[in-house]
């Protein structure tokens, strides 16, 4: 029994080894085939922290993200611009724009304040644009312009941007599209005031204020 019982598990353990030796090397050969691969892309990109000290040298990923951060760059610079020129081509056309509107904030509209709809296509000559044309408040009530057109208007006291009294009495200052402003009463003494767009200055419409 011993002996017939040594030799089959000797030939047992020696096919084991076999088979044993066999599932090393090949476990170390996909292993390596695996590995290596992954070490040499780990060499030519480090892990993260140094990967982005690694990847700006190459020129091509870093002329990329500059010529992207530049054009993201100039973008919002330019749209900034844009309406800076028309915020100021706005102001410079009234003479006398120089004092600070007294009541007015662009805040978001709160739903208690008398409606000023700025209808769509005003910015066409002849179109209706304020909405009602003459608003009649109570001194203190605040004013809620709607702006319902796709381009950007004021509400801005006084004839026309040549009035010297434009903008003394209330300016919106520019409302964009689906935006709305208030315009606070408080400091407005009874009476009748026209007012226009200051980018559109055939869009006007009168306030009176009781
Ligand atoms: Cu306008």
């Amino acid at each position: 029994m011993t002996t017939s019982d040594e030799s089959p598990i000797t030939r047992t353990s020696s096919k084991r080894m076999t088979k044993g030796i066999l599932i090393v090397a090949i476990t170390i050969a996909f292993g390596a085939a695996i590995l290596v691969p992954f070490w040499e892309s780990m060499i030519h990109n480090p892990p993260i922290a140094s990967t982005l000290k690694h990847e700006e040298p190459p020129p091509q990923e870093s002329g990329t993200q500059t010529s992207i951060g530049t054009i993201e760059g100039k973008a919002p610079n330019q749209q900034a611009k844009s309406s800076a020129n028309v915020s100021t081509g706005a102001g410079a056309g009234g003479a006398a724009t120089t004092s600070p509107p007294s009541g007015a904030t662009n805040a978001t509209a709160g739903p208690s304040g008398k409606p000023l709809t700025i209808l769509e296509g005003s910015s066409v000559q002849g179109s209706p644009s304020f909405d009602p044309a003459t608003l009649t408040v109570k001194k203190g009530d605040k004013i809620t312009v709607t702006n319902k057109d796709t381009l950007p208007h004021t509400v801005t006291s006084g004839t026309g941007p040549t009035d010297p009294n434009s903008a003394k009495q209330f300016d919106t200052s520019i409302i964009e599209p689906a935006a709305t402003a208030d315009i606070d009463t408080t400091n407005i003494n009874p009476g009748q005031y026209p007012f226009h767009c200051t980018v559109h200055p055939y869009m006007t419409g009168k306030l009176v204020v009781q």
